[in-house]
């Protein structure tokens, strides 16, 4: 049986401020929502990855990221979904603008120790910490099967150039 797979390209921005807080919005709707987590969303065409990342994270939370670091990449895969979310994971620690709440997000800065993983995806708790440490770039593949279980799962320092 042949399996066709499309690749969803998406982007997913996290913010730490100069107190080293990071800030996660809590989503109002869609996919994901109840949950805390980075800014971002689809890539549209004529758009690169980055200034997806950019708009995204404008669109989301208010803020104007002034340089994005990629960090890393994730790729998530959903038992019997032909679809791979391909998340393109960044920083910005430079960035201007006032923290809004919008449609999509209500933003908070959390202190590391905070960082509400119960009300997270289950991912995050995986690789979180590696991005947290910093080091080399990560990437990530989870098989999900459902939303609340994580059925396979790989996350290793990677080159994303
Ligand atoms: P919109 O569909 O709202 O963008 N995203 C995930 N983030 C984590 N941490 N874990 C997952 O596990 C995720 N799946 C998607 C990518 C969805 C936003 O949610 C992220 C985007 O930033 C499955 O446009």
């Amino acid at each position: 049986k042949v399996i066709m797979t499309t690749r969803k390209i998406l982007t997913l921005t996290l913010v730490r401020n100069v107190a080293d807080e990071i800030l996660l919005g809590l989503k109002k709707r869609g996919f994901g929502e109840g949950k805390w987590n980075g800014f971002g969303g689809k890539v549209e065409p004529g758009e690169t990855i980055p200034q997806a990342a950019a708009r995204e994270l404008t669109e989301e939370c208010g803020l104007q990221a002034h340089y994005l670091t990629k960090v890393g990449l994730l790729d998530f895969e959903f038992v019997n979904d032909p679809v791979i979310l391909e998340v393109h994971v960044f920083e910005t620690r430079q960035y201007s603008g006032t923290v809004i709440e919008t449609e999509e997000m209500c933003p908070k800065w959390y202190k590391i120790e905070d960082i509400p993983f119960q009300n997270m995806w289950l991912d995050d708790a995986v690789w979180f910490p590696r991005y947290l440490k910093g080091g080399p770039q990560f990437y990530g593949y989870f098989l999900y099967k459902g939303f609340d279980t994580i059925l396979k799962q790989e996350l290793k320092s990677t080159d994303l150039s």
